[in-house]
């Protein structure tokens, strides 16, 4: 996980969240209130800048549309699939990230979890593609009411629950230093057990049905730890919480190859993420980071595996170069990512038994805005996603059987070619949304005046855990 330390934890801020937002110079601001939603970015802003891109991207529609019709596809059917697409945003993702050696925040950050989510209002505004915000659970904690109501005005849901036993909390009583579901000590694994109990039952209160666990557990040396009894001990800590999910949650785990620790990790591949899942039962899933795997791995194989034995829970999208680098999405690789979404399609199309894996972005912004990574990447998903659906699957097959390798290939590549992004815009432009989000957000100075509301934070310390 791309988990961010140092800022905007449930803790910092003093004043009543509702009462700060309703401080908040509305007209300065651009606030709106258009229905029963508010909408962070004025409406006048949007249409102005839609209206000026409006005819071009008709144009471009029409064009790819009539490319595709020669290729038998049906442009508005891949666009009402991609309009109904949504992937999560995390809430810690709004927040300026970091290494482990710095910090460098930017103007305007988030104090807190009601500014955490107006940031992914913005987003889902102009993107229409981030429907839902997963929560951080202490760093989120807050009245399960003020946070519906939260939601609810801006017009997002809540995703997965995400518990925290990689770090120690103000107060807490057993320290996490070395390890928290698989410590040796009995008492802190009932600490670490109790704490995600709370985070379902918070979950239950918001909406939620997912809870994900992602440990820091590991060891730093080589006979530091005993491979064996540390796993069964995790595996005792995970089924005390697995026995408390309600009837309709799932319960996510997610694999990390390395980091915090670095000689093991408890979790540390599919394979031990498939075992957990197994022993769990059938509420038990496998959460995919992909960034959470060694460079060059095979990551659409190991989504075909889970997709094959009903065990993918869903993603956490991210991109990499060298290790767990929580870069944007797409940003390095961005065919890998469309190789991923080839499998999540054909497994779509041949409904796969039991296919229905969660999506979220989960990523560190060190050096761009937030907000706007946030917005570039959930497109990237979702071009990935339209360029998947252009494959086709009929020809790709017969390649496949009569063992034709560079027409198979070739089969991928004249999909992932194709530039959709006309398709992507139109689907935002006909849910309301921003033809160019980065253009319109940058047009409406959103960031400019947050800076003025919320104040500096220091980057003193390392951002990342
Ligand atoms: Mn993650």
């Amino acid at each position: 996980m791309a988990h961010l330390e140092g800022w905007a934890t449930s803790t910092e801020h003093t004043a009543h969240p509702s009462r700060q937002r309703c401080a908040l110079p509305q007209d300065e601001v651009g606030v709106e209130w258009k229905g029963l939603s508010m909408t962070m970015i004025g409406k006048d802003v949007l249409e102005k800048d839609n209206s000026a891109r409006e005819s071009a991207l008709r144009q471009d529609y029409d064009n790819l549309g009539g490319h595709l019709a020669r290729r038998g596809i049906d442009i508005d059917d891949v666009k009402a699939k991609v309009s109904a697409y949504g992937v999560a945003v995390p809430s810690w993702g709004v927040g300026t990230g970091g290494t482990r050696f710095a910090r460098f925040p930017g103007a305007g950050e988030p104090r807190h979890i009601f500014d955490k989510l107006e940031d992914c209002g913005v987003i889902q505004q102009l993107t229409r593609a981030t429907p839902a915000v997963s929560l951080h659970i202490p760093w989120d904690k807050e009245d399960p009411k003020a946070l519906l109501a939260k939601a609810e005005e801006l017009g997002l849901t809540f995703d997965a629950m995400n518990s925290n036993t990689f770090q120690d909390q103000v107060g807490q009583e057993k320290s996490y230093k070395f390890g928290s579901l698989s410590h040796t000590d009995a008492a802190t694994r009932a600490q670490a057990v109790e704490h995600n109990l709370e985070c379902i039952e918070i979950g239950k209160a918001i909406g939620s049905k997912a809870l994900t666990i992602w440990i820091g557990d590991g060891s730093n040396f080589p006979g530091q730890a005993n491979f064996t009894r540390q796993f069964e001990r995790y595996l005792g800590a995970a089924k005390d919480i697995y026995a408390a999910l309600p009837a309709d949650w799932r319960l996510f785990t997610e694999h990390k190859m390395y980091e915090p620790a670095f000689y093991s990790t408890v979790v540390q591949d599919w394979g031990t993420n498939y075992m957990i899942a197994k022993e769990l039962g059938d509420q038990a899933y496998c959460l995919v980071d992909l960034g959470h795997h060694a460079p060059n791995v095979n990551i659409e194989m190991i989504v075909a595996r889970l997709i094959q034995f009903g065990k993918l829970g869903g993603f956490h999208f991210n991109d990499s170069k060298y290790g767990d680098d929580d870069l944007d999405t797409g940003s390095i690789d961005p065919y890998r990512l469309f190789l991923v979404f080839n499998e999540l399609v054909d497994a779509e199309t041949r409904k796969a038994p039991g296919f229905n894996p969660a999506h979220m972005l989960d990523q560190s912004h060190n050096v761009t805005d937030p907000i706007e990574s946030l917005m570039v990447s959930a497109m990237e998903v979702q071009r990935a996603y339209a360029q998947a659906l252009l494959v086709d699957r009929k020809a790709l097959d017969g390649f496949q059987e009569t063992n034709d390798a560079l027409m198979a290939t070739g089969t991928l590549k004249t999909a992932f070619r194709t530039d959709v992004e006309p398709i992507l815009a139109m689907a935002r432009l006909d849910q309301g949304g921003a033809i160019d989000p980065v253009g319109t957000y940058r047009a409406a100075g959103y960031r400019a005046k947050v800076a003025g509301i919320r104040p500096a934070v220091s980057g003193a310390g390392g951002g990342i855990v």
